[in-house]
């Protein structure tokens, strides 16, 4: 089992050592062993209900106490957590490829910017920001504790967690960035995401040139603790926990 691990880091190295362009695509896995809860883990669930049933905009209309009460509980949480050796393994590589190393998160949490992360597209949002429902204004309202219903400063409407929720496009800007690093990417690294939410997964094909779009198909690495949806489309893929492959993979680039 070792044996497989190490042959895979070593075909994960030697990948990345020829490529010139890299993007990473992260999910909640990155983030587990920083202690912040994945979402399909098998109970999987927030004080009995599903995520479905919590984040959708249909969910935050109906009861806006009760999807205010799970934000104030994950931006608690996250206020008490730090970015692990995976995160800080990846900020590392993006020191060494610089503007040509993309990194693109599914999570909320803030934990690779934590780690030193800078070219960081967050697809989903942020469970730092506010959106006005009246207004629209985005605020960065750090971790503070905002409340049960929180309204905005400007206009007294109801605010919003700046959340990318079921049923709600992708910022357009951030996805189109995203979307743009994968097609450029020599090699796409798949972090700790099951890979079963859309456009998000849409990366990996989009990385690989499926249906033609890339002269040269891009290489997929995935990193979790089990294969996954993205398995399929990987070349590689090194099972393990992320805070323990990704520094092991950074060892071997001599980072
Ligand atoms: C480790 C580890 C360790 C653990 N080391 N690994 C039917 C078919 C296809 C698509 C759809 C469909 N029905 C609906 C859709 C669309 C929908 C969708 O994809 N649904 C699927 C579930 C089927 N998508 C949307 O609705 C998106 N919007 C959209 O499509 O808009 C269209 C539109 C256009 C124009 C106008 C209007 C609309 C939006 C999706 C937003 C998703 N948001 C969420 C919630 C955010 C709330 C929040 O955080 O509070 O984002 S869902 C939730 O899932 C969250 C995550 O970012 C996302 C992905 O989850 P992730 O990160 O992969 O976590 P897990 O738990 O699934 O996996 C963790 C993995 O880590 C596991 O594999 C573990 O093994 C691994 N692991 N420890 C390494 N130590
Ligand atoms: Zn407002």
């Amino acid at each position: 089992m070792a044996d497989e691990l190490d042959t895979a880091l070593d075909r994960a190295a030697e990948l990345l050592r020829s490529a010139r362009s890299i993007a990473v695509l992260t999910g909640a896995g990155v983030s587990a062993e920083s202690g912040v809860p994945t979402f399909r883990a098998s109970d999987g669930l927030w004080e009995g209900h599903r995520i479905e049933d919590v984040a959708t905009p249909f969910a935050f209309q109906r009861n806006p106490r009760l999807v205010w009460q799970f934000y104030n509980a994950r931006r608690a949480n996250v206020g008490t957590v730090k970015p692990n050796p995976g995160h800080h393994a990846l900020a590392k590589m993006e020191g060494r490829w610089g503007e040509n190393f993309t990194l693109v998160t599914q999570n909320v949490d803030g934990l690779h910017r934590a780690a030193g992360s800078r070219n960081v597209l967050e697809v989903h949002g942020s469970l730092y920001r506010t959106r006005c429902t009246g207004c629209d204004e985005i605020a960065d309202r750090g971790l503070e504790p905002l409340g049960e219903l929180p309204t905005c400063p400007a206009c007294s409407a109801l605010l919003r967690p700046d959340i990318v929720w079921f049923h709600e496009p992708l910022p357009e800007d951030v996805w189109e960035a995203a979307a743009l690093a994968a097609h450029r990417a020599d090699v796409l690294l798949v972090v700790g995401t099951s890979a079963v939410v859309y456009p998000a997964a849409n990366l990996i094909p989009i990385a690989r040139g499926v249906g033609g779009a890339k002269p040269e198909p891009g290489k997929v690495i995935e990193f979790n603790l089990t294969p996954t949806e993205a398995s399929e489309l990987a070349d590689v893929g090194v099972y393990g926990p992320s805070g323990q492959t990704l520094p092991r993979l950074c060892e071997r680039l001599g980072l």
